[in-house]
């Protein structure tokens, strides 16, 4: 399946490499390392990269062509994986910590995993320790549509009045796998395959709204659409309208990032200072047509 991705050239591995911001306040492309030997990079490189991920938020790398154990192998450079849980049914076989999303239909049904992200979240924050990082790359990407776009929750952050900031530093809010909201609102629900006993065994979590990102110090807003349902001691209707607000901030233009991916794209997210969301707009229609497929497999940093 990977053989459609793009061949890099194997590059001479050296200490060099290049940072090009992606926007203005989001995102870095890294130019000159060859992710597939990732043994060969320096382990000051591996900080540096680290780094620059909790500033940035997000690092792409064009044309790695990676497969399943280099990408993996890549991941590791940066800590334990982080456990799948529920994501585990969609592992390729052999790999159980990689998670696939994809439009493929598989015995002609369409896959569960194409609305994995419908709406913004921060992978895992329904955990009591949400996952740090994730490492999406790109297979296949459809002709139009199956973007990703990145949220800036540093900048959501920044955009906050004094008095908010003060009402919302001594929040916490309750983060589910699906907010009452998402169950509400979603077109389809996502995973619909979970069984309500999952659900039950998976019931959340409380997060500090604010937090402080551990490496570069600076708070961030940590709420997300797909998985906050309330904050601590309020009722859904009156958590609403405070989050509805949240949200539309968070998700405005100038603190976004949209990726339109090429095949051999990797995408590693901090899920510390970030939100994403793929919105399902692909070419429904043709989604058979080869020109249509997604394929995307991700890793995930604990
Ligand atoms: O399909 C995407 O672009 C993102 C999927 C997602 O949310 C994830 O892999 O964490
Ligand atoms: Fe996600």
């Amino acid at each position: 399946m990977e053989t459609t991705a793009t061949r890099a050239p194997a590059r001479t591995p050296s200490a060099g490499y290049e940072a090009r911001p992606l926007s203005w306040r989001t995102g870095s492309e890294i130019l000159g390392l060859d992710l597939r030997r990732s043994a060969d990079i320096p382990e000051s490189t591996i900080r540096a990269l680290w780094q620059l991920l909790g500033e940035r938020g997000i690092l792409l790398f064009r044309n790695q062509g990676l497969d399943h154990d280099q990408h993996l192998d890549f991941t590791r450079r940066f800590g334990p994986l982080a456990k799948t849980g529920l994501l585990g049914r969609h592992a390729p076989p052999g790999y159980p910590d990689i998670f696939m999303v994809t439009n493929i239909k598989k015995d002609g049904q369409r896959s569960e995993t194409e609305n994995a992200a419908q709406q913004w979240h921060s992978d895992q924050s329904f955990l009591p320790v949400p996952a740090r990082a994730s490492l999406l790359r790109c297979i296949h990407a459809p002709q139009f549509g199956g973007d990703t776009l990145f949220a800036n929750m540093y900048q959501a952050f920044d955009a906050l009045s004094e008095g908010l900031t003060a009402t919302l530093e001594g929040l916490r809010a309750f983060h589910a796998l699906f907010s009452s909201r998402t169950l509400a609102t979603a077109g389809r629900k996502p995973f619909s395959s979970v069984q309500e006993e999952e659900l039950q065994r998976l019931s959340g979590s409380f997060h500090p709204v604010i937090r402080v990102h551990q490496d570069t110090g600076r708070k961030t807003l940590y709420v997300s659409e797909q998985m906050v349902d309330h904050f601590e001691g309020w009722s859904v209707a009156d958590s609403t309208p405070l989050l509805d607000y949240l949200f539309a901030l968070s998700a405005r233009s100038a603190h976004t990032y949209r990726h339109r991916w090429q095949p051999g794209d990797v995408i590693m997210w901090d899920n510390r200072c970030t939100m994403h969301f793929a919105p399902l707009d692909y070419d429904f229609v043709a989604l058979d047509a080869p020109e249509n497929r997604r394929l995307m497999f991700r890793s995930t940093l604990a």
